[in-house]
């Protein structure tokens, strides 16, 4: 969950990292940026204590994971079950027209219902099984240098705690719901795990400036890319993904505006990205994931990284 949205995300540091050799080596709790149970006063569950404790009792367990050890399960309440439910019943009424091909194939896979909210333990061993990818608990917003060089190992860092009830078509912040819609059925697909590992490869030992042009990588391709199929543009991006407001909007720009799409450029100065105010103003297009796939792997090769 490499994110940002009611908080301010700070720069990546400037101090020297060690460059990890393994997970192992790679901390899922010394480098939280936000997103604990230390909630801004403008997130919706800021004035509500139950919404509050929940998170921290979810994210102290995600501190005390393992790498190897099952992520423990969470028993989700009824109140939680039912923004899962709501939520996934909006989006796949959305998915057909708005998401891509691959996506449709490998949301299959995953027999999501409404009435259960998965745990992260069987979907990540469905990802092991399919591309070698393991999901590792997370308690909030990590460091980007972390985020992206964990996923040079084939992991992929979720948080487990759920979005607060008042708003479920859309939250800044990255919640279960996000990680669950949005990036895990993609990374049952051999291609796009690949992407997602070409960029964490690209950031072990990368420069301050380096990851930060990385992360708009990830962000305008990962969380917000869409890509020109026959019948029209369609979402790639987990954060479109899981958003049942922003997938509409991206097609429809009813709210006001319409979203502008650019060809994706990863050698060109990319946008700023917008974490606090709503919707993103332009979209990246890519022809197809073997155009992401081989754009990617050039700018990442021109680091020579590998
Ligand atoms: N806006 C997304 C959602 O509502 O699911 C989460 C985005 C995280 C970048
Ligand atoms: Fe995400």
């Amino acid at each position: 969950a490499r994110h940002g949205g009611y908080t301010q995300l700070a720069e990546p540091s400037k101090q020297v990292r060690k460059i990890p050799r393994s997970i192992h080596d790679i901390s899922n709790g010394d480098h939280i940026l936000g997103f604990g149970a230390e909630l801004a006063e403008d997130h919706p569950g800021y004035h509500d204590e139950e919404y509050k404790k929940r998170r921290s009792y979810i994210g102290d367990l995600a501190k005390l994971h393992k790498i190897g050890e099952p992520i423990p399960c969470l028993e989700y309440t009824d109140e939680e079950i039912k923004i899962w439910g709501d939520i996934l019943e909006k989006l796949t009424q959305l998915y057909p027209t708005h998401a891509c091909k691959r996506y449709l194939d490998t949301f299959q896979l995953f027999n999501f219902v409404p009435d259960r909210l998965p745990q992260l333990q069987e979907l990540s061993e469905v990802l092991m099984m399919r591309t070698g990818w393991q999901i590792r608990p997370v308690a909030g917003l990590l460091h980007p240098t972390d985020f992206l060089n964990a996923l040079a190992f084939r992991t992929f860092h979720s948080t487990q705690y759920i979005r607060h009830g008042s708003n479920p078509m859309y939250t800044p912040e990255p919640d279960v719901c996000h990680e669950i819609l949005g990036h895990i059925p993609l990374l049952a697909d051999p291609e796009f795990a690949n992407v997602a590992q070409v960029i964490g490869m690209a950031s072990l030992g990368a420069s301050k400036e380096e990851i930060w042009h990385l992360t708009k990588l990830y962000w305008y391709t990962v969380e917000f890319g869409t890509v020109k199929e026959r019948d029209g543009v369609k979402a790639f991006g987990a954060g479109l993904l899981s958003s049942f407001g922003e997938l509409e909007h991206m097609l429809s720009g009813e709210d006001g505006y319409m979203p502008i799409f650019e060809d994706l450029d990863p050698f060109k100065k990319l946008p700023k990205m917008n974490y606090k105010d709503g919707f993103q103003k332009k979209y990246f297009l890519c022809e197809s994931f073997s155009d992401v796939a081989s754009k990617l792997t050039a700018y990442a090769r021109s680091l020579q990284r590998f």
